[in-house]
């Protein structure tokens, strides 16, 4: 029996040896020490032994499971080091190679200068309100003492979906709804933000623009409350050293109704190609609120005064930014918008 161990102990030794993963391995402890094992077997034939003998075979059958037993942890322990050493060459990373250079995005100028005007507005005690798009024809001429016979509500001017629906051509219906949601409550003091929609197309129209009108209504406003914020406006958007002036201008929905100009911020008023050189840039229009418009919202014209005004974000964005084409802003072209990365 002592030789049937040392066969065990030679064979087992050389197969320890010879495996080659962890799995192999540990089939192999089972087969030597399991408890259907080649040990096993043989401490279950001891019953055939004399009393003395038992305990000296014994003894050696448990010294050769644990030699086994030490092979098998000392070449787990090898195979283990081995498999690590593996990964680490297979999942070596080249810290020298240059890493994928990332495209950071800009915003678009209109924006920029969107919210900042938003924010001149907001400074003034403005409340930013915005609407929809798709508007009543009603709220988008009737309401603004724009009769039907107007020619700006032409076919031709205007994108009709319906008869009834059509895009709005200005934000002003935006507000025509506040005044009415406030039924006649004072102050109304909004600016209205957003896209509108005409049938226009070439390098100072787009079909698509955006404006910004601001609102004041209120018992004893007046044309001097006009200027003095149309002034801070300027001011704060393009520097304290602006002047502005109005000229007598017609929109049907303000009366009396005036042209802004600035003076012109490339030449401060010397005179350049931006201005023709008169020293002036057109940037806005402006009036007090018609008492036909104020009616239709539900304020009684012989009570309460308002002023509005419209200012053209792309007129504001190429003054600023000194773009010559409004098509541009409406490209997607990267090299545009490249150029404001990081505002
Ligand atoms: C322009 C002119 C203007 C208004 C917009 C307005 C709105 C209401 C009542 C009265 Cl609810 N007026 N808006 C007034 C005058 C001029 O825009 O040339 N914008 C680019």
């Amino acid at each position: 029996m002592r030789d049937k161990l040392n066969s065990i102990l030679k064979i087992a030794t050389n197969e320890i040896d010879g495996a080659n993963t962890l799995e192999q391995l540990n089939d192999l402890r089972v087969k030597y020490l399991g408890k259907k094992g080649e040990i096993t077997a043989v401490l279950r034939q001891m019953g055939s032994l004399s009393p003395e003998e038992r305990p000296v075979v014994g003894k050696y059958a448990n010294e050769v499971k644990e030699q086994i037993q030490e092979l098998v942890c000392d070449r787990e322990k090898e195979l283990k080091q081995k498999e690590m050493e593996q990964k680490l060459t297979q999942e070596t990373i080249d810290i020298t190679l240059p890493g994928v250079k990332r495209n950071i995005g800009g915003l678009n100028p209109l924006t920029i200068v969107k919210r900042k005007m938003e924010e001149v507005f907001m400074s003034m005690g403005y409340e930013i309100v915005e609407g929809p798009e798709i508007e009543n024809e009603y709220f988008n001429f009737e309401a603004l003492n724009l009769p039907s016979t107007h020619p700006a509500r032409d076919m031709q001017d205007t994108f009709y979906i319906t008869k009834e629906f059509l895009l709005r051509t200005h934000t002003s219906p935006v507000q025509i709804r506040t005044m009415l949601n406030k039924q006649g409550k004072l102050p109304v003091k909004i600016a209205s933000p957003g896209r509108v929609f005409r049938k226009d197309d070439d390098p100072t129209h787009s079909p698509i623009f955006q404006q910004i009108e601001g609102l004041v209504i209120d018992k004893d406003i007046t044309m001097a409350d006009l200027k003095g914020t149309l002034l801070l406006f300027a001011q704060k958007m393009f520097g304290t050293n602006k002047k502005i002036r109005l000229r007598p201008s017609y929109f049907p929905f303000t009366e009396p109704s005036a042209e802004v100009d600035i003076s012109c911020i490339m030449c401060e008023g010397n005179g350049c190609s931006t201005c023709s050189d008169t020293g002036w840039v057109e940037i806005l229009g402006a009036g007090m609120v018609h008492p036909n418009v104020l009616k239709n919202a539900g304020y009684d014209p012989s009570e309460v005064k308002g002023f509005a005004f419209g200012i053209g974000i792309e007129r504001v964005a190429m003054l600023k930014y000194g773009v010559k084409d409004i098509r541009d802003f409406y490209s997607g072209d990267i090299r545009v918008s490249k150029q404001f990365i990081g505002g």
